[in-house]
C-alpha cells in the first residue's frame, strides 16, 4: 500500500482530471465555433482536441513548459478586438458580468479560455490516459503543472495582444486588491505593451467598508509596474 500510494496514480494532492475531459473539450469547441462565435474563423475542433491532448499526455505532470502548448495556441491564439479586453483577479464572476453587459471580452470568451474553464487535466508517463485520480497541486506538489502553465501561457499571450484601453476588475474588499503573485500581477500586467492604457475598476462588497482603494499601497505597486512599461493607468474606486 505504501508503494502504491507514493508511486501510483493517487500520489498528487490536487483533484484528478475532469471526467470525460476529451468529450467536454470537443463539445465545448463545437458549441463555441457553431453557436457562440459562428462568425469567427472556422476552426478544426478535432485538431484542437488532439493538440490539447498531445500537450500533456504521457508526460511527467510536474514538468510542463510553455512550449508544450505552442501547437495548441497556434491553432487558436487568444486574441480579441482592440480595446475590448477585461482582465480580473479574485473577481471572476463579477468580471464576467461586467464584460457581458458592456460587450467586452475576458479570456474565457476566447476559444481556448472557454474550452479549459473550470477543468483539470494531467497525464502520466508511460500511459496514454489522463490521470483521473489525482493531479499535482500548485502549492503541495509543483508549480510547473499542466493546468497552471496553461493559464500562465494563455494569459501571457492574451495580455501581449492588448491594445488601446483595457480594463481590470479588482476586489477592493480584500486587503490587497492587487496581488503581485496572481496571474494578473505576475503575468498579465508585466506583459502589457507600451502605450496601452489600463483602467482598474475596484469593486467591493456592498454593506462592508472597502478594505483597499485606489490610493492604497497595492494599487501603487501596480502603478509602478505599469510606469516601468510606459503603460498609462487610471483607477476607479467604489464600484459596486
Ligand atoms: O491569478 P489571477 O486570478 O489573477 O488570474 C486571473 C487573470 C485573468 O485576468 C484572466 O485573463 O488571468 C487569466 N486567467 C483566466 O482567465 C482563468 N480562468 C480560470 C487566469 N486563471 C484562470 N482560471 C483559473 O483561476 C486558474 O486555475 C487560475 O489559477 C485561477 C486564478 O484565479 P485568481 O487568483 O482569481
Amino acid at each position: 500500500i505504501y508503494k502504491w500510494h507514493y508511486s501510483g496514480l493517487n500520489r498528487w494532492h490536487g483533484a484528478g482530471s475532469t471526467a470525460d475531459f476529451q468529450k467536454i473539450i470537443q463539445e465545448r469547441c463545437d458549441t463555441y465555433t457553431q453557436t457562440i462565435r459562428p462568425g469567427s474563423r472556422s476552426r478544426n475542433c478535432q485538431a484542437i482536441r488532439q493538440a490539447f491532448m498531445s500537450a500533456f499526455i504521457s508526460k511527467d505532470p510536474c514538468k510542463a513548459t510553455k512550449e508544450d502548448y505552442n501547437s495548441l495556441i497556434n491553432l487558436a491564439p487568444p486574441t480579441v478586438p482592440c480595446g475590448q479586453q477585461v482582465f480580473w483577479s479574485k473577481t471572476k464572476e463579477l468580471a464576467h458580468e461586467y464584460a457581458k453587459r458592456r460587450r467586452l471580452m475576458t479570456l474565457e470568451d476566447t476559444l481556448l479560455g472557454y474550452l479549459a474553464d473550470g477543468l483539470s487535466w494531467c497525464g502520466e508517463p508511460g500511459s496514454s490516459d489522463l490521470n483521473i485520480w489525482s493531479c499535482p497541486d500548485w502549492r503541495k506538489d509543483c508549480r510547473t503543472n499542466y493546468v497552471s502553465v496553461f493559464w500562465e501561457v494563455l494569459s501571457e499571450r492574451f495580455a501581449e495582444s492588448a491594445c488601446n484601453t483595457v480594463r481590470v476588475v479588482l476586489n477592493g474588499s480584500l486587503e490587497n486588491a492587487f496581488d503581485s503573485m496572481s496571474i494578473f500581477g505576475r503575468v498579465e500586467a508585466p506583459n502589457l505593451r507600451p502605450q496601452v492604457e489600463l483602467e482598474a475598476w475596484l469593486v467591493h462588497d456592498t454593506g462592508k467598508p472597502p478594505s483597499d482603494s485606489c490610493s492604497g499601497s497595492s494599487i501603487r505597486k501596480l502603478k509602478s509596474i505599469l510606469d516601468g512599461r510606459n503603460v498609462k493607468f487610471r483607477c476607479m474606486d467604489n464600484l459596486r
